[in-house]
């Protein structure tokens, strides 16, 4: 159930790409700013734990912090966020004060447009389409081929804009070679996990594989893909 906690944010989450966006921005804030702190719930995502196990996602009392019964979801204070996009632009809005993942909306609104554009390109892209490409290259009980080629097609489709994006810059947001920020946290976690879906990011895509190096090489990155312990 719902803990009662004496630090200010409680993550609810799982070991996933979704779930690692999450913890790595509450770790990336935890190391740049004093004083953040949070409290991490393992929620079981599996639909055999429906009804046996307190903190399966589709229980009444998580339902009521994500009324879609997923991960990740927080509360701040007692307040609830779902949707791992609406939870990175929430933890920025709260705690990087200084802007340090995150572009200014107030001075800065051509940049928040930007890392807008490129967040919902991965939350309602990237993600969903390596996600079922995922699924059915791995997990469906039955080999579908047709399902396989269309969603690691448009995954691949979808990294070719990535690459495009990311051959003259670092990052993928800001001016320059970009900084560092929220849409390569939501991205990048996807991406990583390439392999599962048999794409070879050395050889196909280099740029992209050049940033996830990049990325991956960040100590509060490495700490939030280990959360839940
Ligand atoms: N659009 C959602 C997707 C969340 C999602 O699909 N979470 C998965 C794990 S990565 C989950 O909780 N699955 C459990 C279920 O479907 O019951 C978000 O970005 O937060």
């Amino acid at each position: 159930m719902a803990t009662t906690s004496t630090k200010p944010v409680v993550l609810y989450t799982q070991g996933t790409p979704n779930g690692h966006a999450a913890s790595v921005l509450l770790e990336e804030l935890k190391a740049t700013y004093n004083g953040l702190d949070y409290e991490t719930v393992s929620m079981s995502i599996r639909d055999a734990d429906i009804g046996k196990v307190h903190n399966q996602v589709k229980s009444p009392w998580f339902l009521e912090i994500n009324p879609n019964g997923r991960i990740p979801a927080i509360t701040h204070e007692g307040f609830p966020v779902f949707e791992t996009s609406a939870i990175l632009v929430y933890l920025a809005g709260q705690f990087d004060k200084e802007h340090k993942f995150s572009r200014d909306p107030v001075s800065d609104p051509r940049g928040y447009s930007e890392e807008l554009q490129w967040l919902f390109f991965a939350h309602g892209g990237v993600g969903p389409m390596q996600g079922q490409a995922g699924f059915f290259t791995r997990f469906a009980p039955e080999k579908i081929p047709y399902a396989i080629n269309r969603y690691v097609t448009e995954t691949k489709r979808l990294y070719g804009v990535l690459e495009a994006r990311l051959k003259d810059r670092d990052y993928l947001v800001g001016p320059g070679r970009g900084t560092y920020g929220l849409a390569d946290i939501k991205t990048a976690t996807w991406v990583r996990f390439a392999s599962y879906i048999d794409i070879k990011l050395e050889e196909e895509f280099p740029a992209i594989d050049a940033w996830v190096k990049r990325i991956e090489a960040r100590p509060a990155f490495q700490a939030g893909i280990k959360v839940p312990a």
